[in-house]
C-alpha cells in the first residue's frame, strides 16, 4: 500500500534526555507514559535507557538495564511492538528476554559489532542508523562532501555488514539519523532528498521530533512546542517514502500523516472511519 506508515513512540526512561529528560525515569511513570503512547496510536514503543543528545555522557551497561528491562516487563500487553533504543548487546539481550522485537541501534553496530550477531540469531529486526562520529563529538563543526550521498553509502555499508554477520535483509530498517552529526541544512537536505535513501529499498525511519533545527528554523527554544514543526516534517517525509516516524507526539503525529496518506493515496485509511461526508 502507497505510504503505509508506522509510528515509533519514544519512551526515554532516562534523566537527561533532550526533550523529556527526567520525565520518565521513574518506572510508574513510563509505564502510564506508555500507555498513553498506545491509546494514541503508537504502533511501536521505542524504550530507551541512554541519551544520545549532543555531548550526553555514555551511561554504565548496569544502570541502562535498571532503567529499561522492568518497563519492558510491564508494557508487553499494550499491543505495539517493542524496541530497545541501544548499542549494547547485554542490554539488547535482556530487552528481547522482556519482550522488545526490535533493536534501534543508532550506532549501527558500530559500538558493539556483536550485537548484529544477536540480531540475527534471535531473528529480530533492527534500526541502522547514521550519525556522524558520537554523541559526545557530533555536533562540533559536521562536513560531508554531500551529506545525502555520504549518509547513503553508510547505510549500504552497515546493512551489507550487519548481512554479513547473518542479519537476514527483511530484518533491516534504516534511519538517516536526523540530528546526528548534521546541521540544520544538513537535516533539510537529507529530508528534502529522502526518497535517495527510500531508493535503497530497506524501510526508512526518521526521528525528527522536537529536534534542535526544528527550532532554529520556528524560533522555539523549548522542545515540547517543536511539535507542529515535527509534523510538518513528518508529512513531507512520508510523502518522499518515510514508513516508520518516531516521535514523542503520538496522536499529533498520527492525525497528520492520515490525513497526508489519505490525500496522497485518494482513498480513506482502512484505519479510520469518516463520520461525516459534509465537513
Ligand atoms: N533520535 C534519538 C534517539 N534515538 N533512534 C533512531 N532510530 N532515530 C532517531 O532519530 C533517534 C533515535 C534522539 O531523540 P530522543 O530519544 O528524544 O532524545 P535522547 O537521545 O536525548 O534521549
Amino acid at each position: 500500500m502507497p505510504h503505509a506508515f508506522r509510528i515509533m513512540g519514544v519512551l526515554n526512561v532516562t534523566p537527561d534526555s533532550f526533550s523529556d529528560g527526567g520525565e520518565f525515569l521513574d518506572a510508574d511513570a513510563a509505564v502510564a507514559h506508555a500507555g498513553e503512547l498506545a491509546a494514541d496510536g503508537a504502533d511501536i514503543l521505542d524504550v530507551g535507557g541512554e541519551s544520545t543528545r549532543p555531548y550526553a555522557e555514555p551511561v554504565p551497561v548496569d544502570e541502562e538495564l535498571r532503567r529499561v528491562v522492568p518497563v519492558l516487563e510491564r508494557i508487553g500487553g499494550l499491543g505495539a511492538a517493542l524496541s530497545i533504543d541501544t548499542s549494547k548487546v547485554a542490554v539488547a539481550r535482556a530487552a528481547l528476554q522482556a519482550g522488545a522485537t526490535i533493536v534501534n541501534d543508532v550506532t549501527a553496530f558500530r559500538s558493539e559489532p556483536e550485537l548484529a550477531g544477536l540480531v540475527a540469531d534471535a531473528g529480530v529486526d533492527c534500526c541502522l542508523m547514521h550519525m556522524l562520529g558520537e554523541p559526545r563529538t557530533m555536533q562540533v563543526d559536521p562536513r560531508y562532501d554531500d551529506v545525502v550521498d555520504d549518509v547513503k553509502a553508510f547505510l549500504e555499508a552497515r546493512m551489507a555488514f550487519a548481512i554479513g554477520e547473518g542479519v537476514a535483509e527483511e530484518r533491516i530498517l534504516l534511519d538517516p539519523g536526523i540530528g546526528f552529526g548534521k546541521t540544520a541544512d544538513h537535516n533539510l537536505e537529507l529530508l528534502r532528498r529522502l526518497d535517495e535513501i527510500v531508493a535503497i529499498g530497506r524501510p526508512v525511519v526518521v526521528g525528527t521530533s522536537r529536534k534542535s533545527f526544528l527550532g532554529r528554523i520556528t524560533g522555539r527554544s523549548v522542545p515540547a512546542e517543536r511539535v507542529a514543526g515535527t509534523v510538518a516534517a513528518n508529512v513531507l517525509a512520508l510523502e518522499r517514502g518515510a514508513a516508520v516516524f518516531r516521535v514523542h507526539d503520538v496522536r499529533e503525529t498520527r492525525d497528520a500523516l492520515l490525513v497526508a496518506a489519505a490525500t496522497l493515496a485518494g482513498t480513506w485509511p482502512a484505519t479510520t472511519t469518516p463520520t461525516s461526508t459534509t465537513t
